[in-house]
Parts: structure tokens; C-alpha cells; sequence
């Protein structure tokens, strides 16, 4: 008789063993994101996995969800879709963790496919150059697969250990991957951190030129002395910010190039930024504002720009305006991002100060404002006209060629409208009655603002007092001094430009060519002297105690 021994008991995966495999599955999630954010140092921030899906996602997402976006969340945005990103990619992590315990082959397979949708959205860039970007995803897939396998090998084998005993195993490894996990993207920032020092070094060493033709001075009564008006030079940490960039670019000013090309160009043109200082450099106050921007909204900004006339740069290349013959209508901006941005040749040479900008209210052009040089033409929203990181203008015309926005729903050409805002007093803010300041800025750059009135509930529309205007091409502040009585009131403000069109309060929203309509504040005015709120009053601190 011989001895055989019995088969192996194989042992089905409780809850435990599933529970254990999800969080089996995130560990090698975070495993691969560790590897490829290593891998990523040695390749460009760019195509980091989370970064460059993302990046797909903005491009392809649809404008009215986009437009819901930057309401809900605001300059914050970025943020929200990475940790969107993160949390989609630990859901399938868990799934493929638990899929590991009883079908291993499949789950490896669908981190491959993880993989290979990350190295595809890095790859296929606007800005990718190099098949290099496909590294950092297909790294991070082959050491998210080996630790699944690891982790779960551990999990459900080998039959002859105890249920308690493999656990342990699994919970010790885990622990080691998390800590390398951890420590791997500590040296990651570290060592990207270095990468983009030369950017960092080419800044804090410029030495920006004094402008030929400086601006004139802000005129005394541009600011007007009001609390809770907006500062006529917006400063730069204020600056809204509005691109598409998951990863600010970081320049090197000393090998920035600009070229200048296409139809109607005579005279391709290549210029560093040493040659741009050495052209006559202008200075002058412009406001940018963004076509996302609602009524009332926060997305727009007043800066004093150091830089060179645009038009000065593409005369030299040989380009004439549609209206002298030029073959080209449309100038097309493009960065090292990928982001397009067309603009129309005839307004950019038109006379007014278009420019290609380096310095920023004093100093080089901060990073996320789109250091070594931006472009701006006053008049036009951000999206045609305000190009950050620039690095070519191609000349072409609006019938050829469509730039990024205006595929995804937005119009090829947009002037900046005629608005206002109130900034002061705040909605259902609560002033006390007599005397109060009613203040803001109005805009409608390149023609200027003539008048603001100030309409109190159904009232007649009564004149503000303006600021002095510094040019046509910047903000104006404006006041109304309101005697304001006890009660519920909505103030509503209205702005005529330099033409004398009064802007007009049929409602529209951003899309496609920016919003119209009035900016209205309700406040509740309280009784002048310390008395019980007015009626009406919103519900707060002064009168929840009260009820
Ligand atoms: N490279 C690049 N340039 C860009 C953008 C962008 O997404 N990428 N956004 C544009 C838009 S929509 C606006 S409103 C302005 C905003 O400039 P700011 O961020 O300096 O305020 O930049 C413009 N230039
Ligand atoms: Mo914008």
C-alpha cells in the first residue's frame, strides 16, 4: 500500500480576502504611481500619468461641463480633476485587486491596459515631442503589476499556510510597498524640483530693460479712495489665472526662441530674448479679462507690462494687414503647451499696443503668467489674444485653421465687452443707512469708459462719479454715493463706452463670445444707529440671537 498524500485544500476567498485584495490593488496602485513619477523626472513633468490624463480630459471635455467647472470650483479647478483622476484610477486599482484573487493573468492584463491608456494620453500631447512621454506609464505598469502579483500571491497561497499566517505575510509586504511608495515620491519632487531650476535661475537672473517709452504715470484719481474697491494695478499674486496647463511650464529664458512664419511672411523671423530687449521696449497699463468670465465675476486683472510692439516684429517679417494686401487674417499664437490661440492680424497691427510682454508690474512675468514672454492685445478676451509660454506665430487665416477654443464651441473672433462690477457693498452684505459708497470697475479696453450710472431697485439710472481714466485701454473705477434707507434694495450698475453704446442687460452667458447683462448686489440696509437689523435681514450672527 502506498501513501498518498491528499489533495491540497484549496480555500475560497471570504470577505476578509476581498477586502484585503482591494487594498492590495490601491497599494499597487500607488506603487506604479511612485515608479512612474520616477521615471517621470528623467523624461518631462508632462507626462506624468495623472498629468497627461488629465490634460486628455480637459481637451475633451465638453464646453458646458467645462463652464460648470470653473463656477463650482473656480481657479481650483486643476486640482479637483487630478483628485478626480486619482479616485476613478484607486476605484479600478480596487477592482483589479480583487479580480487578482481568483483570475491573476486578467487582473495583470487590465493593469497593462491602465498602462497603456497613460502612456497613449502622454504620447499623443499637443505637446509631446519624443516617444520618450509613453516611459513614465508603462514604468509604472510593470511595478503596479509586480507588487499585485507579489501582494496576492501572498493573499491566497500557498495552501498550506494558515488563512491568519498569509494575511500577516500580505499586511508586512504592503507595508513595505507603501513605504517605498512614499519614499519614491519624496525623491521624486525632490529631483524634479532641480530640473526645473535653470527655469528658476533664467528668472531670478533677468535684468528687465528700461522701457524706450515708458508708461505715463497712473494718474492721481485713477484709484478712488474707497474701502472694498478693487486695486486699479491688480498686484500679481492677485492676477487671476486662467489656462489649461495641469503643469505650470517652466522656461529657460536663455533658450527661449520665437518664430515667426507662414502665409505672407517674407522674412522668417527667430528671435531669443536678448533680441527682443534690444528692440524699443514699451510700457503700458492694459486689462485682460477672460471670456469666462460672468457677469460680476472675478476673472479679469489690470497690470503694467514691460514688452515690445507685436506689430513692429511682423512688419519686419514681411507681414501686411488684409487691409493692405496681406494674404493672412489670422495670427496664430502657440505655446510650448500646445495651447492655439488665433487672433486677428488686422486688430493686432491696427495701432494699438499689442504686445509680446516679459515684465509684469515691475518684474519678469511670473511662471503661471506665462514667463519668458506672453502675448496681449488689448480688446480682445484672454482665449484670442493673451498667449502665455509662447514659442511660434504662424500666419494663416481664420478659414484654415480653427485654434483650440473654437472646435470646442467658442467664437473664432471676440471682442471684449462693455461691462461693470460692483465691488462694494458686497451681496446681501449689510450697510447701515446714510451715506454709502457704491464703487467698482467698468471696462470695455480699446474704447474706453465714458459714463457709469447706478440704478437703486426700479429707480432712474443716476451718474457715477469715474475715476480718472488712465487710458482706454485699462479698467475704470467708478463711485455713487447712496443714500442708502432701511430696507431691502438692489443695486444695479451700467457702463457706456468710449463710442457712447451703453451695455446693454439682455442676459447671455460666456459662451460663445463672453456674457452680458447687468451686475445687481441686494443688501439689506440696517437702521443708522446700532438699532434691531431691518427687517429682512438675512439670518447670521447679528440676528439668529434675536429670534
Ligand atoms: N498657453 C496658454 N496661454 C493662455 C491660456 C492657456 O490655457 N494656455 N489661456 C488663455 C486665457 S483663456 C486667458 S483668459 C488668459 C489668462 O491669462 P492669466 O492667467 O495670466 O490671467 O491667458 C490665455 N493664454
Ligand atoms: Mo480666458
Amino acid at each position: 500500500m502506498t501513501f498518498t498524500p491528499a489533495p491540497p485544500p484549496t480555500r475560497a476567498p471570504d470577505r476578509t480576502d476581498r477586502l484585503l485584495a482591494a487594498l492590495g490593488g490601491i497599494l499597487a496602485g500607488c506603487g506604479g504611481l511612485a515608479v512612474a513619477a520616477l521615471v517621470t523626472v528623467t523624461v518631462r513633468p508632462e507626462a506624468a500619468p495623472v498629468v497627461a490624463v488629465g490634460g486628455f480630459v480637459v481637451d475633451h471635455t465638453p464646453a458646458g461641463v467645462k463652464e460648470w467647472a470653473i463656477r463650482a470650483f473656480g481657479e481650483s479647478d486643476k486640482d479637483v480633476l487630478q483628485t478626480g483622476v486619482l479616485i476613478v484610477l484607486a476605484v479600478l486599482a480596487a477592482g483589479l485587486g480583487v479580480l487578482a484573487l481568483r483570475h491573476r493573468a486578467l487582473a495583470l492584463a487590465g493593469v497593462g491596459a491602465l498602462g497603456l491608456v497613460g502612456a497613449l494620453a502622454a504620447v499623443t500631447r499637443p505637446d509631446s515631442e519624443s516617444w520618450t512621454d509613453v516611459l513614465p506609464a508603462l514604468a509604472g505598469a510593470a511595478a503596479s503589476a509586480a507588487v499585485l502579483y507579489l501582494l496576492t500571491r501572498r493573499l491566497v497561497g500557498p495552501p498550506t499556510t494558515t488563512p491568519a499566517r498569509s494575511r500577516r505575510r500580505f499586511l508586512v509586504a504592503g507595508a513595505g510597498t507603501l513605504v517605498g511608495a512614499v519614499g519614491a515620491t519624496f525623491l521624486a519632487r525632490s529631483a524634479g524640483g532641480d530640473r526645473s531650476a535653470n527655469a528658476t535661475a533664467s528668472r531670478n537672473a533677468l535684468r528687465l530693460p528700461r522701457p524706450a517709452s515708458p508708461a505715463p504715470a497712473v494718474p492721481a484719481g485713477a484709484q478712488l479712495p474707497v474701502d472694498g474697491i478693487s486695486p486699479f494695478v491688480t498686484p500679481n499674486r492677485d492676477f487671476y489665472r486662467v489656462d489649461t496647463a495641469l503643469v505650470v511650464p517652466r522656461v529657460d529664458a536663455d533658450s527661449w526662441t520665437l518664430r515667426i512664419h507662414g502665409l505672407g511672411v517674407s522674412r522668417e523671423l527667430t528671435v531669443t530674448l536678448r533680441d527682443l530687449f534690444r528692440r524699443e521696449v514699451v510700457e503700458r497699463d492694459l486689462t485682460l479679462n477672460c471670456v469666462s468670465n460672468e457677469v460680476g465675476g472675478p476673472y479679469i486683472g489690470n497690470a503694467r507690462w514691460l514688452g515690445v510692439r507685436l506689430a513692429d516684429l511682423l512688419r519686419e517679417a514681411g507681414v501686411r494687414p488684409p487691409s493692405a494686401g496681406g494674404p493672412a487674417d489670422q495670427l496664430v499664437a502657440r505655446s510650448v503647451d500646445g495651447m492655439t490661440i488665433g487672433s486677428p492680424v488686422e486688430t493686432v497691427m491696427d495701432g494699438r499696443d499689442a504686445l509680446l510682454a516679459f515684465g509684469m508690474n515691475g518684474e519678469p512675468l511670473p511662471f503661471v503668467h506665462g514667463f519668458p514672454v506672453r502675448m496681449l492685445v488689448p480688446g480682445l478676451y484672454g482665449y484670442v489674444s493673451a498667449c502665455k509660454w509662447i514659442s511660434s506665430l504662424e500666419l494663416t487665416t481664420f478659414a484654415a485653421y480653427d485654434a483650440y477654443w473654437v472646435p470646442r464651441g467658442w467664437s473664432a473672433q471676440a471682442p471684449v465687452k462693455t461691462q461693470s462690477r460692483i465691488d462694494t457693498p458686497k451681496a446681501y452684505s449689510e450697510p447701515r443707512a446714510g451715506t454709502v459708497a457704491v464703487a467698482g470697475v467698468a471696462w470695455a479696453q480699446h474704447r474706453g469708459v465714458s459714463r457709469v450710472q447706478v440704478r437703486v431697485d426700479d429707480g432712474p439710472w443716476q451718474d457715477a462719479e469715474l475715476g480718472a481714466q488712465d487710458s482706454r485701454d485699462t479698467w475704470r473705477e467708478w463711485v455713487y454715493r447712496w443714500r442708502a434707507e432701511p430696507g431691502r434694495h438692489t443695486l444695479t450698475a451700467r457702463a457706456t463706452d468710449g463710442t457712447g453704446a451703453v451695455q446693454t442687460e439682455q442676459r447671455a452667458g460666456t459662451m460663445p463670445d463672453g456674457a452680458t447683462g447687468l451686475h445687481s448686489v441686494t443688501v439689506t440696509v440696517a437702521a443708522a444707529q446700532g438699532g434691531a437689523p431691518a427687517r429682512g435681514a438675512r439670518p447670521g450672527p447679528s440676528s439668529t440671537g434675536r429670534r
